[in-house]
């Protein structure tokens, strides 16, 4: 491992608290822009610096500066908003951004293409709305995503209430967000004694730290993908008796670097309830003080576990906590998507999932969904907004009298949910054209795809089957499609590799069965799959499980770990 520091190291010291020069750089008129080391540190304020990768060889043609425009995420743990909120997100939308909300596969709002004259009031706005955008991104722990229905049952109010105390104890505590954007007083209080950051300290996390909050036996947000996951064991009565913690999960990895690699988290100890927030608390300052801060590319906790065993961790959080955790108690899951269309909870109120294909939200000439939940939103009263970690959104609370009323609404905006299995089980990243790091398409081609796919699901008698399918535009793995039934991952300029074998449930990853295929690639490959699936599966089984029986993949296990790139389970 090299000692040297990589450069977001010396920028996030060096930046006072989050600060550097990004006050300055919103006044500079000269560019839309701003400065290289301020990009790294307005993640932290949930803000990217990107531009419109479609118009920028016209753009270098013509000399011009690229179409710069921000991406703006508003952190809402577990995903919670009221109407009146939603209704602002909208408008903020409208007026400051491209006017399409984007929901987020990790129940976040994101506005893209705001431009930097609009980007404090922005902000504002969203403060106005009693949200913000601070840890939505950067070297911290980011939005505590959880299953979007608190009140599905009294788990799941237990476990939302776990999601919203993470979130808030583990936010930055540094002033800079309310000093740049919301003009508060401009305080660095360097008093001695005085400790700024009491659980990052001036550096930070050596990488961005994601949390999830599951509830057995749904996996909604695929718990095993975080760097630290809460599983909430619950007794008859239904109450949450603890929390198994599983650590060291992820899923960015870098094509032809096999050093790098999805990873499913382990399920390292049981805590209680009470004991939740500080195993969090230490999990984190024992990564804080061991993650590789020369790599960035092996400074996740996935890395830290995978080199210094699961033993060690463990033992270095208890030694921080002062005593020793339980070993995990059994608990399964049975699916990764939402449960979709209506549901009714223990108080009598009525749910209503939405699913927003890719979770982009706008006005289509068949699908006038924006309108749609703007309308629903003016009329909901005490109800609220979900969002989903699958990019969905559900409607949730409505009374039994005000039920008829949204399901007009529902309806009249073609908010019902009349689509097949398959695609009701997509999802694709953002990629082009804001994504500065996407290799080629994934929202904008997915539904294409799905509808040929679609096709031959129809033919083959299975247009109801929920298959998880998934794409992002490069390895980082946005989408999660490691640990999607199939995978699609960006590889070059429209072409993926394909991933097959992951578990419905969101516990095995999937494994390279074609590197490299275009549309005509995938569609062939996938053929005679999903035919011979319809002919030959067995009672109940899943697609995943299904091409391993049938030996055209191998199951992933040991380590639950792979190099994606790999293509010796190919075929196997
Ligand atoms: Fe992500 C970077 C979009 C969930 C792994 N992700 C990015 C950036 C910010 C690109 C960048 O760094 O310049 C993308 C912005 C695209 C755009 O134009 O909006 C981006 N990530 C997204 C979203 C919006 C995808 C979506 O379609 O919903 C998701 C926002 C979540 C949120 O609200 O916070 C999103 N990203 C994820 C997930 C899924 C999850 O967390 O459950 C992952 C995989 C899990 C993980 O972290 O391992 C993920 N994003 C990455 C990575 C790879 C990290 C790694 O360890 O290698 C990057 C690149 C990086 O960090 O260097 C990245
Ligand atoms: Fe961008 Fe890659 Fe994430 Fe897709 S997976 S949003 S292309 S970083």
């Amino acid at each position: 491992m090299s000692e040297t520091l990589s450069k977001n190291e010396t920028i996030k010291e060096a930046s006072r608290y989050l600060r550097g020069t990004i006050a300055e750089g919103l006044d500079e008129a000269v560019t839309g822009g701003i400065v290289e080391d301020d990009q790294q540190l307005t993640k932290f304020h949930g803000i990217y610096l990107q531009d419109d990768r479609d118009l920028r060889p016209e753009r270098r043609r013509k000399r011009m500066e690229r179409a710069f425009g921000f991406m703006v995420r508003v952190r809402v743990p577990g995903g919670v908003t009221t109407p009146a909120q939603w209704l602002e997100m909208d408008r903020i939308a409208d007026a400051y951004g491209s006017g399409t909300l984007r929901l987020t596969t990790r129940q976040a709002f994101q506005f893209h293409g705001i431009i930097k004259t609009n980007l404090k009031r922005s902000i504002q706005a969203i403060n106005g709305a009693l949200l913000d955008t601070l840890a939505a991104c950067g070297d911290v722990n980011r939005n505590v995503i959880c299953n979007p229905n608190p009140h599905e049952s009294r788990a799941s109010a237990a476990a939302h209430e776990l999601a919203r105390a993470l979130s808030e104890h583990l936010l930055p505590q540094t002033p800079a967000y309310h000093e740049i954007w919301l003009e508060g007083e401009k305080i660095l209080d360097t008093s001695e004694g005085r400790v700024v950051e009491p659980i990052y300290g001036s550096k930070y996390l050596p990488r961005k730290f994601k949390i999830a909050v599951a509830i057995p036996p749904g996996n909604d947000v695929d718990v095993l993908a975080h760097d630290l996951g809460f599983i909430a064991i619950v007794d008859k009565s239904g109450s949450v008796v603890g929390y198994n913690v599983s650590v060291g999960g992820g899923m960015g990895m870098t094509h032809g670097e096999p050093e790098t690699f999805p990873r499913l988290a382990d399920v390292m100890a049981f805590c209680t309830p009470e004991q939740a927030v500080d195993v969090a608390e230490k999990v984190v300052t024992v990564q804080r003080d061991f993650g590789d801060r020369a790599n960035r590319k092996h400074a996740r906790l996935k890395y830290t576990i995978e080199d210094r065993g699961l033993k060690w961790f463990k033992a270095a959080v208890e030694r921080r906590l002062g005593y020793a955790l339980e070993p995990p108690r059994p608990f399964s899951f049975d699916s990764t998507g939402d449960r979709l269309g209506w549901t009714k909870d223990h108080r009598g109120r009525w749910n209503y999932a939405i699913a927003i294909e890719n979770g982009r939200v706008k006005d289509t000439p068949d699908r006038p969904m924006k309108t749609g939940l703007r309308e629903i939103a003016k009329v909901l009263k005490d109800g609220d907004f979900r969002l989903t970690p699958n990019q969905n959104v559900v409607v949730a609370g409505m009374s039994a009298r005000q039920k008829p009323g949204i399901e007009r609404l529902l309806k009249e905006y073609g908010l019902t949910n009349d689509f097949s299995g398959l695609r009701l089980n997509a999802m694709a990243c953002v990629a082009l054209p804001t994504c500065g790091l996407a290799l080629t398409d994934a929202e904008r081609y997915l539904p294409s795809l799905v509808t040929e796919l679609e096709n031959v699901m129809e033919r083959a008698g299975l247009r109801d089957d929920a298959i998880v399918i998934r794409m992002t535009g490069c390895p980082n793995g946005c989408a999660r499609p490691y640990i999607a039934e199939i995978g699609l991952v960006g590889r070059n300029p429209g072409r993926y590799n394909l991933y097959l074998g992951a578990a419905f449930d969101g516990t095995r990853l999937n494994k390279l069965y074609r590197a490299d295929v275009d549309h005509t690639g995938i569609v062939a490959a996938l053929t005679p799959l999903i035919e011979s699936y319809a002919r030959e599966r067995e009672d109940g089984e899943c697609f995943g499980d299904f091409v391993i029986r049938r030996g055209h993949i191998r199951p992933t296990t040991a380590g639950n770990r792979f190099h994606a790139d790999l293509p010796e389970g190919a075929n196997a």
